[in-house]
């Protein structure tokens, strides 16, 4: 009888192992959650029933350990070295040189670059296939043994994936990190809270891989990639850097999927700038990029030189971090009236531009840093992402002005600023009378993604609203020739094309329309939503509550602010004449359910598909019938995911929506005959 739960017990590990693997590795689900669920939930009631059975190994086990009162030392027998690093060309072809001289060698020589990402060293170790210890690199012979921390990581293998070269010890070393999503995502809702917002996504990694409770760590989204097996070459075939990942990878690890193998100098540069231009659109923060050479027998020749291997070095990024003086503090009041506090900065030059304003977020994080007229304050660019306030650098000297008080009327119309409950903003309570709420309106409604009116920036819109000429988006269309020339920088045919593109955009789509009208929470994919159900504005102004809730994407709040927009008689105006300007949309009838077989159903793609684009899979979806939406929610059918699809598989398995895979897809596209 237990030799037959056992055994039961040990087939469902392997098929939870098996299903988490490939959701957390390599991002490709196998199977629906719920049945994942079932799975888990099975496993559980047999180990409840049988607890001389469960084993720390055991899936059901990765958040079960008590908070302890500090971490225990963890010695590593081999030392967690650390990189050197090269800045430029120059100090590569040196690194090079270098190399080559002490083997001897002059043929090009083959490394393995790989990105080097921004979190924290760890090594784990194996024994007979089990994770038995997780620790930091402390000062590279003694680091804090972390082991229940890094268990809670999802990505982190319990046990090893049976393999014929799975040696007795097996110690494994790579970086844990938060991906970016998921760091924006937190602090998002620190901010929120009013709480404290982690400063970087290493930060964040090294805050939540260090707390004495792992049931607090279990609530990061942490992440690691692995690129070490020490000694695995006196064990194995294996003769190469890249070997090694191919082994890391088949022992269960996740590995970078931006490593290559790449051939002397001109390989490594060209690595470094693809990775460089492609940085903004990876998950995680990186920051520059790792050359090893790539041939295992050398590596042990070169050997190390003070604590750092000969054979490995870092190319840096360009900073993203710089010191500067905040030589004033400003309020920026954005389309929706919220106040920014926004720091006017000396010019510094990071992450290669110069930055001259940083925002503070809000009042909250103003007070919590305690940033003032005259400190010095460390300021941060990471790719898009609008440069920040860090913090500020203690005893930043004399001058240091008071402290910076919330403005009781707004900056730029005078009427009250009012703070929302619960909200840790504070807005102008002007609305359209704000003439920094009008031409944010008005910059909203003629951006790219909404009316796409081509030439109308944000120094145009400044003048059309300072000069009268502007006050509501309706005024854009009664613009003439005559108006525009008078302006600065607008000559005859920047006029002319300027108006050429505001007739132009007379044509547009339900969609854009929506998005442009700036409902506060109604997004593109939401926007296209409300279109897809609606088909012409005339119905949605009408419909209700509960009949803007029937919209996948649209929860209470969005409902709410769509029925408060139309209801103000000011934007049921500006509507009417916006139509009498002509602005027209096809109006698309409903199709009819019969010829379409996913009609009711609601789908969100994510990740990269190998077929086709998402954006030619959506309309194959919707040609059928089937909406497609941008968000996961519980009214979504499935979530369609292709190769990295990110957070929102995370978000569908927590509402228990299904996952598909793109095979899924192809199906639901050429259903039976
Ligand atoms: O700190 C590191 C980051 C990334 C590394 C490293 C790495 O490879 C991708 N590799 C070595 C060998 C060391 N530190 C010592």
């Amino acid at each position: 009888m237990t030799r037959a739960i056992e055994k039961k017990i040990e087939q469902l590990r392997e098929e939870i192992e098996k299903h988490s693997y490939a959701y957390h590795v390599l991002d490709d689900p196998l199977i629906p959650d719920v049945e994942y669920d079932a799975l888990f939930r099975a496993l559980q009631q047999l180990e409840f029933d049988h607890p001389g059975l469960v084993t720390a190994a055991s899936p059901t086990q990765r958040i079960g350990a008590k908070p302890s009162d500090a971490f225990p030392p963890a010695e590593h027998t081999d030392p967690m070295l650390s990189l050197g690093n090269v800045f430029d060309a120059a100090e590569l072809e040196a690194f090079e040189t270098r190399i080559r001289d002490r083997l001897g060698e002059d043929q090009e020589i083959e490394y393995t670059a790989e990105p080097k990402i921004d979190g924290l060293a760890v090594s784990l170790v194996y024994e007979n296939g089990v994770l038995v210890r997780g620790a930091t690199r402390g000062d590279g012979f003694t680091g804090e043994d972390i082991t229940e921390n890094i268990r809670t990581i999802r990505s982190v293998p319990l046990r090893l994936q049976k393999h014929r070269d799975m040696p007795e010890r097996l110690e494994v070393r790579g970086e844990v990190f938060m991906p970016k999503k998921g760091f924006e995502e937190i602090n998002v809702h620190a901010r929120k809270e009013g709480k404290k917002a982690f400063v970087n996504p290493r930060n964040a990694a090294a805050g939540a891989l260090r707390r004495l409770d792992p049931r607090e760590t279990a609530g990061y989204p942490l992440d690691a990639f692995f690129y070490n097996a020490t000694g695995i070459a006196k064990q194995t075939l294996i003769r190469t850097q890249f070997g090694v990942l191919q082994y890391l990878k088949k022992m269960g690890f996740k590995i970078c999927a931006e490593a290559q193998q790449v051939s002397g100098c001109q390989g490594c540069l060209q690595y470094y700038g693809a990775i460089l231009d492609k940085r903004a659109a990876l998950g995680y923060e990186l920051d520059g990029v790792v050359y090893k050479v790539n041939d295992l027998d050398l590596q042990e020749v070169l050997g190390m030189v003070s604590r750092a291997p000969r054979w490995a070095v870092a190319h840096k990024f360009p900073a993203q971090e710089a010191a500067t003086r905040v030589a004033d503090i400003r309020f920026q009041v954005g389309r929706t009236g919220a106040l920014t506090p926004v720091a006017k900065l000396e010019p510094v030059f990071v992450g290669g531009a110069t930055v001259s304003n940083a925002t503070l977020h809000n009042m909250d994080e103003v007070n919590r840093k305690d940033v003032r007229i005259g400190d010095r304050v460390i300021i941060r660019r990471a790719g898009d992402v609008i440069p920040e306030v860090v913090k500020t650098i203690p005893d930043s000297g004399t001058g240091r002005g008071d402290p910076i008080q919330a403005p009781k009327r707004c900056p730029e119309c005078n009427s009250e600023v009012v703070r929302i409950e619960g909200e840790a903003l504070i807005r102008c309570s002007g609305g359209l009378y704000c003439p920094a709420q009008r031409k944010g309106v008005i910059r909203h409604f003629a951006s790219r993604k909404a009316m796409d009116i081509e030439g109308l920036g944000t120094k145009l819109v400044d003048q059309l609203v300072d000069k009268g000429l502007v006050s509501s988006v309706k005024d854009l269309f009664h613009l003439d020739k005559e108006d525009l020339v008078e302006l600065e920088f607008m000559g005859e045919l920047s006029a002319t094309n300027l108006l050429d593109a505001i007739k132009k955009s007379k044509h547009t789509t339900l969609a854009r329309f929506i998005y442009a009208l700036g409902i506060r929470e109604v997004g593109e994919a939401t926007a296209a939503s409300l279109a897809d159900q609606f088909r012409d504005l005339e119905p949605l102004q009408q419909a209700d509550y509960e009949a803007l809730q029937e919209v996948p994407d649209v929860g209470p709040v969005i409902a709410e602010n769509i029925t408060a927009f139309f209801r103000q008689a000011h934007n049921r105006e500006i509507l009417s004449e916006l139509k009498n300007a002509g602005l027209v949309w096809e109006v698309k009838p409903k199709p009819d359910e019969q010829d379409n077989p996913l009609a009711g159903k609601t789908f969100v793609l994510t990740g990269r598909l190998e077929k086709f684009s998402r954006a030619e899979a959506a309309l194959q979806l919707k040609a059928l019938g089937a909406k497609v939406t941008g968000s996961v929610s519980r009214k979504t059918t499935a979530v369609i995911a292709g190769e990295d699809p990110g957070s929102k598989v995370d978000k569908a398995r927590s509402l228990g929506v299904k996952v598909l895979a793109e095979e899924d897809l192809l199906a639901l596209l050429q259903p039976d005959p």
